[in-house]
């Protein structure tokens, strides 16, 4: 098992400076908000460290990790490439890194897409992924007031604003983005 100023150490290395700050920032984010809402800050600490680990692995690694997992979702390989590296990040945590904590790795499996019902875990490391101090783009504000007082609200919007950019940029929406936005808002009725 490695220390956590060790996994810091290999995990900043495989990234670009830009990618490591973003990290840091999801760290931080992440820490506060499972403070506010009552999810295990050492677990969202650990899940943002590792989160965006395989963002800048080789299209063809990444596909390779995917195919030869057990329990990886294959079907993951038929859609946009932007979402593979929270797959394989999930299997190489275990794999390489020795994460047994199932909430930490599923945390990490999850925070792009979202899933059905997620854990109180996977939307601190969602949302922090969304707001963290070094993110810019139309609505970070509103997503920043929103989780002053409700996670769902804020990740609500965090998952309209990436559909809405996926619309105007004519991508194919995964099918569990749109069920985990939909969830969420249901969660919200
Ligand atoms: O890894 P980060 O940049 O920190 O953020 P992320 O893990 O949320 O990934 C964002 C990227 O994933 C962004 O390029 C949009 C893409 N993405 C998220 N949901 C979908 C998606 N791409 C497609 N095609 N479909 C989705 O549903
Ligand atoms: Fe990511
Ligand atoms: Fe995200
Ligand atoms: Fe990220």
């Amino acid at each position: 098992k490695y220390s956590r100023e060790k996994l810091i150490e290999i995990v900043s290395g495989q990234m670009p400076e830009k990618r490591w700050q973003h990290t840091l920032g999801v760290m931080h984010t992440a820490t506060q908000l499972a403070e506010k809402y009552g999810a295990d800050p050492v677990k969202a600490d650990l899940a943002a460290i590792l989160h965006d680990v395989a963002k800048y692995w080789p299209v063809q690694e990444m596909k390779d990790v995917i195919e030869e997992s057990g329990e990886s979702n294959k079907e993951l390989l038929q859609h946009d490439k932007q979402l593979w590296h929270a797959e394989v990040g999930f299997i190489v945590a275990r794999r390489d890194y020795a994460v047994e904590d199932s909430e930490v790795l599923n945390a990490i499996r999850w925070h792009t897409s979202g899933r059905e019902n997620m854990s109180l875990l996977d939307k601190v490391v969602c949302l922090a992924d969304y707001m963290e101090p070094g993110r810019d783009f139309p609505g970070v504000n509103n997503i920043r007031e929103l989780a002053q007082h409700s996670l769902e609200e804020a990740l609500v919007a965090g998952f309209d604003s990436t559909i809405s950019l996926l619309l105007t940029q004519r991508k194919i929406i995964y099918p569990l983005t749109v069920l985990s936005r939909n969830n969420l808002v249901q969660q919200l009725k």
